[in-house]
């Protein structure tokens, strides 16, 4: 790839791609029941429970159903939806299968969720959208499921152009189309812009891309304090984040935004207990085999900032978190607009495994 630097002299010469599966739990769900081929699925919890929709095949999406969406919700949209039970361990097993796919390319793999990666090429020779259609083949043959992949210059740009040809295509941003392809961008597709933000721009007269860049660094700046000078870059397409290889850490988290931020320690304890349940829920349907090393309170405050509290010497219990609430909180005085709890894993590495059966064989 050429050497691309944009006219503030950015380097636009990397090659990252992100890969994000198809309606991931949906198609492992009509992958492994044929029967359900062509007819709207989604994968969740059952109506009567009050239950919720982890996502839906594409199929269903025609009918307006979506992810996070209230089960009886969808089937008011679509009466005759087929809601499939979540399978955690079959879904983390595919993810895992995926992932050892991707490390055949390069060891810079960076994922999102058991769904989404990035990766990045820019050490290597050749041309990326090759790369990503091989990718994508090579899952389609060793899973049956179906990939799409963005092409570009940095992740923010990669995760955009993943989503262009969805289900079952890629989409490349070259250097050289960028500022053409940031003019028409709607804000909200800007990396760490909520529904919130956008509103708020939108307030202001500011849907796309080309009308915030109109915009200086210090107006931003007042908007949004330091993620204004973020979102001055962004909006041009610039985005020099790493793609970080995280090939050993394991932790599972739960986290929720909430509509009104919180704006005392109190009303931030309060929603600990509910975090904490579900977090204990999804780690009772974790691997069995998985041992807590960890665990983390997160907290994102009204200025966008955000921090980590983490302890490994406290236990598995919610008096623990009230502990690293706490904590956190006193690094700012702010309202909080995200809180999460978490727990860092130790898991028996597969790849580890194999290699010592070949050890002794
Ligand atoms: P996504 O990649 O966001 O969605 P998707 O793969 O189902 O569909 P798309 O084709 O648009 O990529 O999420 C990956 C999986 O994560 C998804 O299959 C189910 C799960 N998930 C939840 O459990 N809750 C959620 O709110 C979302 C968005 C996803
Ligand atoms: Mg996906």
């Amino acid at each position: 790839m050429r050497n691309v630097f944009l006219a503030n002299g950015t380097a636009m010469d990397r090659k990252i791609i992100h890969l994000d599966m198809d309606c991931f739990y949906a198609a492992i769900e009509v992958r492994d029941h044929p029967e359900l081929a062509g007819k709207p699925v989604g994968v969740g919890g059952a109506r009567h429970r009050r239950g919720v929709l982890t996502t839906c095949n594409y199929e269903a999406r025609k009918y307006g159903v979506r992810s996070a969406m209230p089960t009886f919700e969808a089937l008011q949209k679509c009466p005759h939806l087929i809601v499939m039970p979540t399978r955690f361990d079959v879904y983390r097993r595919e993810s895992a299968r995926i992932r050892n796919i991707l490390y055949k390319f390069t060891s810079i793999v960076e994922p999102l969720s058991l769904d989404e990666a990035f990766l990045d090429l820019s050490a290597q020779e050749g041309e990326p959208v090759a790369v990503a259609k091989v990718i994508r083949e090579m899952i389609r043959q060793q899973t049956g499921l179906t990939a799409s992949a963005g092409i570009a210059p940095n992740k923010m740009l990669a995760k955009i152009a993943s989503d262009w040809r969805k289900p079952n295509g890629q989409f490349e941003i070259k250097p050289e189309d960028v500022p053409a392809f940031m003019e028409n961008l709607p804000v909200h597709r800007l990396w760490g812009i909520g529904q919130k933000t956008a509103k708020r721009l939108a307030g202001s007269g500011i849907q796309t891309c080309r009308q915030l860049q109109a915009y200086p660094r210090l107006q931003l700046y007042s908007w949004f304090g330091k993620f204004g000078l973020e979102l001055f870059q962004l909006c041009r397409g610039i985005d020099e984040r790493p793609v970080e290889p995280d090939r050993h850490r394991k932790s599972l988290s739960n986290e929720r935004t909430f509509v009104h931020n919180l704006t005392s320690p109190a009303q931030c304890e309060g929603k600990l207990p509910e975090l904490f349940e579900d977090l204990m829920q999804d780690l009772a349907k974790h691997d069995g085999k998985t041992k807590v090393r960890g665990v983390m309170v997160k907290i994102r405050f009204a200025d966008f900032t955000r921090t980590t509290v983490e302890r490994a010497d406290l236990p598995l219990a919610l008096e623990s978190f009230r502990l690293l609430l706490h904590e956190g909180l006193q690094r700012k005085t702010l309202p909080v607009r995200l809180l999460g709890v978490g727990v860092r894993l130790d898991e028996p590495d597969e790849s580890t495994d194999t290699q010592l059966e070949f050890d002794l064989a």
